[in-house]
């Protein structure tokens, strides 16, 4: 039986690239995302390749993560994996003038939601004594810098839950990894900058950033390593980028 992977913010950026890298896996698909057409469109995309289904929630809003994962028809619920990507950075500003809205945002998104997805998820995994828990944290969880304050902690957060994770569910036989990407080019700099095409896009000019399907493979090698190894955490740099904020531009 094809083993089934839930994957939040599927639906663009680092979780669709995963999405297409577990459909190549043969795995069945949970796609889960806020945006209904989004989610259609990458479930046509992806369906000839695999079994795919979707869940359209908000993993800030805890009701609806707890009611779409737990409503999940029974062929749907022993997920394997869980790929914990969902996740943004709002504004990038000093800590007095930064916005309490952005904050919000990227505290309740990148930590509670996190939080409240893997809590639908963990107990079936612990009953099967099997998973593997992907969450997609950052370099700013591991570096903080400055006018990203509120961000670096939402992923030091990230690192310090996937630390926990692994601390209280390997003895019950899942597999917990922390992925810390640098300077991936996505929708991120235009959600951090609010659609702001210019200031985006001179994020990733004068070098080569990484795409998604650089962080995907470094999941599917995770994910896919033998049952004796536990890759507990990576950090990918783009080949330009020294830490968070050192990136060598022409
Ligand atoms: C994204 C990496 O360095 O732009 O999480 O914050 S960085």
């Amino acid at each position: 039986m094809n083993k089934i992977a839930l994957i939040t913010g599927a639906t663009s950026g680092i979780g669709r690239a995963v999405a297409e890298a577990f459909a190549d896996l043969n795995y069945k698909l949970i796609l889960c995302g806020r945006r209904t057409g989004r989610l259609d469109e990458v479930r046509s995309a992806l369906s000839a390749r695999t079994e795919v289904t979707t869940l359209q929630f908000d993993v800030r809003d805890r009701a609806a993560v707890e009611s779409a994962i737990l409503s999940l028809p029974a062929e749907w619920q022993s997920v394997s994996v869980l790929v914990n990507n969902a996740g943004n950075a709002h504004g990038l500003a000093p800590i007095q003038e930064g916005s309490v809205d952005d904050w919000d945002q990227m505290i309740d998104g990148n930590v509670q939601g996190l939080l409240y997805v893997s809590k639908a998820v963990i107990p079936g995994m612990v009953e099967r004594r099997s998973g593997h828990i992907v969450n997609v944290s950052s370099i700013a969880g591991k570096q903080t810098y400055a006018n990203g304050t509120v961000y670096c902690a939402s992923k030091a957060a990230v690192e310090a839950i996937s630390e926990g994770m692994r601390l209280d569910l390997t003895q019950h036989g899942i597999k917990v990894t922390n992925i810390a990407p640098g300077a991936v080019e996505t929708e991120f700099s235009m959600v951090r900058f609010k659609g702001d095409e210019e200031r985006a896009g001179k994020v990733y000019q004068g070098f080569d950033p990484l795409k998604a399907s650089d962080i995907a493979d470094a999941i599917v090698y995770a994910v896919t390593a033998p049952a004796n190894v536990h890759i507990a955490d990576i950090t990918i740099l783009a080949a330009a980028q020294a830490s968070a904020t050192t990136i060598v531009k022409s």
